[in-house]
């Protein structure tokens, strides 16, 4: 079985991804696409929506960190991504809605210095700063 990933460089949330498949041990390529291909590039490999991370595994196609996070758990359910226990797992489920709705936000290229961007190695900080044609976030 080989899973393949879509991502873009600088997407936190494609690496959130990334590190759930790593935790759960299934082999995976990664395809990176850039804006203003992104969303085209989707839609061609048939999932619904323009942005990434989007996972392809064993012929299902799964967008959006936190709908991956699910799935893996139901793919391979060991090791757990989600605790067992309902407290804590609705615990994490709000940490992750707090990541997706909060932080993901706030931390989008051009509002961290493009210096500490580039620094970590995290994308093209021209990129990074161009609007995209698509009104589209990276
Ligand atoms: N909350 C979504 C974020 C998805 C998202 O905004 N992805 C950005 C990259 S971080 C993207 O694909 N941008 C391209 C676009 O908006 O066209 C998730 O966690 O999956």
């Amino acid at each position: 079985m080989t899973a393949t990933l879509y991502a873009m460089p600088a997407s936190h949330p494609s690496i959130a991804a990334a590190l759930m498949l790593e935790r759960k041990e299934i082999e995976y390529e990664t395809a990176w696409l850039l804006l203003p291909f992104t969303g085209p590039i989707l839609r061609l490999r048939g999932f619904p929506r323009r942005t990434v991370p989007a996972l392809r595994i064993d012929d299902r196609k799964i967008q959006g960190s936190r709908e991956i996070s699910v799935a893996l758990d139901e793919h391979t359910p060991e090791p757990r991504l989600f605790p067992c226990d309902e407290t804590l797992r609705r615990d994490v489920e709000q940490a992750e809605r707090w990541g997706d709705e909060v932080l993901q936000p706030a931390a989008r290229p051009g509002v961290l210095p493009q210096e500490w961007v580039a620094e970590a190695g995290l994308g093209q900080p021209q990129a990074a700063s161009e609007p995209s044609p698509q009104g589209g976030t990276p």
